[in-house]
């Protein structure tokens, strides 16, 4: 059993435009000592590069390595929610995340759940639909956007418009600008890549979807209001600027390497 302490390292495999973001942000807001390893996605398939599987056998990201100071075992986490979850458990010292109100810190279960297990599945299926459009071979791309937008409109929109609906809706109940009581929390940190970067930092995308246009500032206020809160946090706004930095060197680096060959 190692002994978790504030002295431990850890090493976040982060893929572009994923959910791995959110841990950053988590890192950052703990003050852990982290290293990122920048993957970039393929360009057609949006899949992530093969070297991710060498890392952990699902090939996706975020995966979290922890590196203890006391020489145990290091750990190699998966699942966006477990991790957030393991993190604050073990290194929230302060308690700077976790609500005194037990029942607070249900919701905050809740929603780490939630995230993943409904909401960010439907995201997925749309892009996943976005993507067949743009691999379908010619001559068959309108019957496969005919198809995808069935599905979308039929399923998958209707879906993602009644949770956003019920997020809205949360987040006027509480009247706090955060999903649980009066601070961030876990819950904010977990919903911030499907609401936030999926959504209102994405609305060209989200108008093509929906299929018409939504006012997203209008529809969805609270939520509106609550990511800009995630768009303006110093420390959001800090791994923003730090993973472009380190993503323009690392699209430079391969294409030299393409160069070279
Ligand atoms: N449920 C997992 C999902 C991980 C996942 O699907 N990550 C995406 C990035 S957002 C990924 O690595 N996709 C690349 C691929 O599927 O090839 C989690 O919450 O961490």
């Amino acid at each position: 059993m190692s002994i978790v302490s504030q002295g431990d390292k850890f090493l976040l495999h982060w893929l572009d435009l994923s959910r791995a973001h959110r841990i950053l942000w988590l890192l950052e807001i703990l003050e852990l000592n982290y290293d990122v390893k920048v993957y970039l996605r393929e360009e057609t398939t949006w899949r992530a590069p093969a070297e991710l599987a060498s890392v952990h056998p699902s090939g996706k990201s975020p995966i979290l390595e922890i590196f203890h100071a006391d020489g145990s075992p290091p750990l190699k986490l998966a699942e966006s929610g477990y991790i957030i979850q393991y993190l604050i458990q073990n290194y929230d010292i302060h308690k700077i995340l976790t609500p005194s109100d037990p029942r607070d810190r249900e919701r905050v279960n809740y929603y780490l759940h939630y995230s993943e297990g409904t909401l960010q599945n439907l995201l997925v299926s749309i892009l996943v639909n976005n993507v067949a459009r743009q691999l379908a071979p010619t001559g068959t791309k309108f019957v496969a956007k005919f198809v995808t937008n069935a599905i979308n409109s039929a399923y998958y929109v209707q879906e993602w418009k009644l949770n956003m609906d019920n997020l809205e809706y949360a987040l006027r109940k509480e009247g706090t600008g955060y999903f649980v009581g009066k601070h961030l929390t876990a819950a904010d940190i977990i919903l911030s890549f499907p609401i936030y970067e999926n959504v209102f930092d994405n609305e060209e995308e989200v108008q093509k979807f929906s299929g018409r246009k939504i006012n997203l500032s209008k529809t969805y206020p609270n939520l509106y209001a609550w990511s800009s809160m995630v768009r303006d946090d110093p420390l959001y706004i800090k791994i923003d600027e730090q993973m472009e930095d380190l993503v323009r060197e690392k699209i430079a680096k391969e294409a030299a390497r393409k160069r070279r060959r």
